[in-house]
């Protein structure tokens, strides 16, 4: 959407608050022995708690209130009985709407201490995502975005993620722009615009540049690689970015 009014910025920034509070609340929760069903549930009380609702379950059916994936599992994994342990690679991705604004923002993180390759994919992608903010300018190309992205991985000897993108939001939890790429796409010539709201999830693999999906028609599995993501809701100004999921 294109924010325009008073009322377009403070529901756009309520509903960011709100999935916020909720991601930073299941990674507060993320020990090991709890399970993905459990922080799901803790995620469904804080919606109903403050009158909002989960966009994957209310827009998609999808079976849960958040996405919970876990190492090879990169996105839209399906909270259930899985059990975190000690040094797995979390993926927690929150969505929702409440007085028909949406908001969607996702971080990637390694349960205790984990592997220094793992803590390292998860701190460039959010290194990509700062690199991206600072192109995310109306009048400037949106393909500037997946540009930066793909130049701090490759930076850090790292690969991007072709087939998974950002995406417009606001209104809805996937609408125009359909696509922001993780990396430079040369047919790409749309030009960002003032008052836009984008959702954008740079996602960072070991080596791999394709996810595929997982047979229970949802969850996005790697191979070998291991993929860490970073996702902020923003509204594009000419006074410079606001993240509503900050
Ligand atoms: C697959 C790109 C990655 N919040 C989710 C998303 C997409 N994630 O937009 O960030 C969508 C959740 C709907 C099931
Ligand atoms: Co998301
Ligand atoms: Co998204």
């Amino acid at each position: 959407m294109i924010a325009k009014t008073e009322e377009d910025f403070n529901g756009l920034k309520e509903i960011g608050k709100i999935c916020g509070e909720i991601r930073d609340e299941l990674v507060h929760c993320t020990k090991p022995g709890i399970t993905t069903k459990e922080l799901d549930e803790i995620a469904g009380e804080i919606f109903e708690k403050t009158g909002a609702q989960s966009a994957p379950k209310g827009e998609y059916d999808f079976p849960g209130y958040t996405c919970i994936s876990i190492n090879e599992e990169v996105a839209h994994g399906i909270p259930g009985e899985r059990t975190i342990q000690e040094g797995d690679l979390v993926n927690i991705d929150v969505s929702g709407s409440k007085n028909g604004y949406f908001a969607d923002t996702g971080i990637s993180f390694v349960v205790g201490k984990g592997e220094i390759i793992l803590r390292k994919i998860c701190d460039v992608a959010k290194e990509a995502f700062d690199a991206g903010l600072e192109q995310a300018k109306p009048g400037s190309k949106k393909s500037a975005l997946g540009k930066a992205v793909q130049n701090v991985a490759k930076k850090h000897g790292l690969t991007v993620i072709k087939n998974l993108t950002g995406h417009g939001v606001g209104r809805s939890i996937h609408e125009a722009p359909d696509h922001i790429f993780n990396y430079f796409s040369r047919w790409d010539d749309e030009i960002l615009k003032d008052g836009m709201v984008i959702a954008f999830e740079p996602f960072i693999s070991t080596f791999e540049e394709e996810v595929f999906q997982s047979e229970d028609g949802w969850t996005f599995l790697t191979d070998e690689s291991f993929v860490a993501q970073y996702e902020h809701t923003i509204i594009l100004t000419k006074e410079g970015p606001i993240i509503t999921t900050l």
